[in-house]
Formats: structure tokens, C-alpha cells, sequence
């Protein structure tokens, strides 16, 4: 079933990703195979195909709904009975960038752990996270970029924050960032994904 979850992903099959989602659930698969052996191989594969011209941006747009149609269908499941309110979170990509599947994903998971998320949605300003930290009493800006061209937008986020005399830790992520990466600009944490991005602000939030 999951080999055709992520054949139907490819294919951009929303109705069939959300239906294989929930009959996996359904027959007791855990929500954490579902995804990281379901959805996230789906998008890892046709992020080949990207890569290799074989499919073009409509194609990869199409299986994006589904990926995200897929992902809410998930998340009541990803997310812990119980868990204490732990602080808030303003995520968003960085501007320039439309990525959002990575950030939905950490979004969810810091939900499910019992973050209030504030979501700024894609191509978002540094003013902007600013803004949204200041207004909801932000304990962590978490940033996401997938592109080497808008990588560089985290240093003006680190920058805007600093220049506010905000205080609050920001955290990067994103396929092309690095821990080093995170050093360089003053980032006080990084994850690779999303379930270390929990611990990774789970750390921060606690120090
Ligand atoms: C889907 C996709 C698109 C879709 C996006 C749709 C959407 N709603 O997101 C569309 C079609 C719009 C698109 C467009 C483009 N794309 Co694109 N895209 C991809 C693709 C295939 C998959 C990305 C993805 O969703 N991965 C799955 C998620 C789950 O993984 P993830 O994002 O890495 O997130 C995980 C971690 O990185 C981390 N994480 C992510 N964010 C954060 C944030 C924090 C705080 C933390 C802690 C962790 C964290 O946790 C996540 C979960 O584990 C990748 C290929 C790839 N292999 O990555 C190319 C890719 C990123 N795109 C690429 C390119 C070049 C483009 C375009 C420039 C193409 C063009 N010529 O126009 C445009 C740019 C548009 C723009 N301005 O943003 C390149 C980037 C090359 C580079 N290094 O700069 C890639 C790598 C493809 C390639 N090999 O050429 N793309």
C-alpha cells in the first residue's frame, strides 16, 4: 500500500494519496510509517525525477497538493494526546522561496508536540517574522529554505531580529542548510528534519 501511496504522489492523485492515507491508517499502520515510508520516499523519488527532467514544475506542483492533502490527513495522527502547551513557534519560508512541504511537516510535528504554531506561509519577509514574533510573544522563529539562491534570506532574518533587540533563538532548516551554515549567521539552532527539529527546539526552549 505504500509503494502505491507513493506511486499515486508521483502522479499528482490527490483523492487516491488522501484515500491510501487513510486506508493505511485505517489497518493500524502507524502514522510514522506512513509518512516516512510512504509520502516522504514519494517525494524523495519524484525529486529525482525533477532533477533529471523527467518530470517539469506543473508535474511537481500537482503532486504537492497531494503531498500536503496527504499530510493533513496525518497529522491528527502525528500529533500526542495530552501534550502541555509549550510555547510558540512562528515558522515560514523565506522570501523569494515557495517551498512549503518541509515547513508544513516540521510545523505539524512541533504542533502535534504541543507548539502553538504561527504559520507565515511562503516567500515571507524578514520584517515579517519580526512582526509575528512580537505579537505573539514568540519563543522560537523557525526558518525554512530550499534553494541556495534564498538561503542568504536567513542571514537578513538573523540580522532584522538582532537589529529589534528581539531575543528570541531563530532555527533554520531546509535540504540545502547546514550546521555550519547556522554558525555562520548566527542561528542559534538547525535540524535536518522534522522530527530532529522538535528535540532541536525542544533544547532551545529549555535552556
Ligand atoms: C516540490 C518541489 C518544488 C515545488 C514546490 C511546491 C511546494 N508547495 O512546496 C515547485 C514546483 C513550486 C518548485 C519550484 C522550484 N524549484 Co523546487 N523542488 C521541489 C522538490 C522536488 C521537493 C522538495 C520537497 O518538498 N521535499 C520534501 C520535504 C519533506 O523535504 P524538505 O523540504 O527538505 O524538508 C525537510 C528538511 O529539509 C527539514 N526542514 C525543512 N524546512 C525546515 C525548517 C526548519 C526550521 C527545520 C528545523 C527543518 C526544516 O525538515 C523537512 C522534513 O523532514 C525538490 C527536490 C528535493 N529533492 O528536495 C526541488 C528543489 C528544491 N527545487 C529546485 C529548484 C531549482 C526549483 C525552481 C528554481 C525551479 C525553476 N526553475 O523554476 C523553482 C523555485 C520556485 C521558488 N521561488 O521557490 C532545486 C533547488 C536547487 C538548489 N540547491 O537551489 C531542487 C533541489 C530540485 C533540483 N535538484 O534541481 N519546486
Amino acid at each position: 500500500m505504500l509503494k502505491e501511496m507513493q506511486d499515486a504522489l508521483i502522479a499528482g492523485k490527490k483523492p487516491e494519496v488522501e484515500s491510501l492515507v487513510e486506508q493505511a491508517l485505517d489497518a493500524g499502520t502507524p502514522a510514522g510509517t506512513i509518512l516516512n515510508e510512504g509520502l516522504i520516499p514519494g517525494m524523495a523519488r519524484l525529486g529525482v525525477q525533477f532533477k533529471n527532467n523527467e518530470v517539469f514544475i506543473p508535474e511537481v506542483l500537482v503532486a504537492a497538493r497531494a503531498m500536503n492533502a496527504g499530510l493533513a490527513k496525518l497529522e491528527p495522527h502525528l500529533a500526542k494526546a495530552g501534550v502541555k502547551p509549550r510555547g510558540v513557534v512562528v515558522i515560514g519560508t523565506v522570501k523569494g522561496d515557495l517551498h512549503d512541504i518541509g515547513k508544513n511537516l516540521v510545523a505539524m510535528m512541533l504542533r502535534g508536540n504541543g507548539y502553538k504554531i504561527v504559520d507565515l506561509g511562503v516567500d515571507v519577509a524578514p520584517e515579517r517574522y519580526v512582526e509575528a514574533a512580537r505579537a505573539n510573544g514568540a519563543g522560537v522563529i523557525a526558518l525554512s529554505a530550499l534553494l541556495t539562491t534564498t538561503m542568504v534570506q536567513m542571514r537578513a532574518v538573523v540580522e532584522a531580529v538582532e537589529k529589534a533587540g528581539l531575543g528570541v533563538p531563530v532555527v533554520i532548516g531546509g535540504a540545502p542548510v547546514t550546521r555550519e551554515y547556522a554558525g555562520q549567521i548566527r542561528a542559534q539552532g538547525y535540524a535536518p528534519d522534522a522530527a530532529s527539529a522538535v528535540e532541536e527546539i525542544g533544547r532551545i526552549v529549555a535552556v
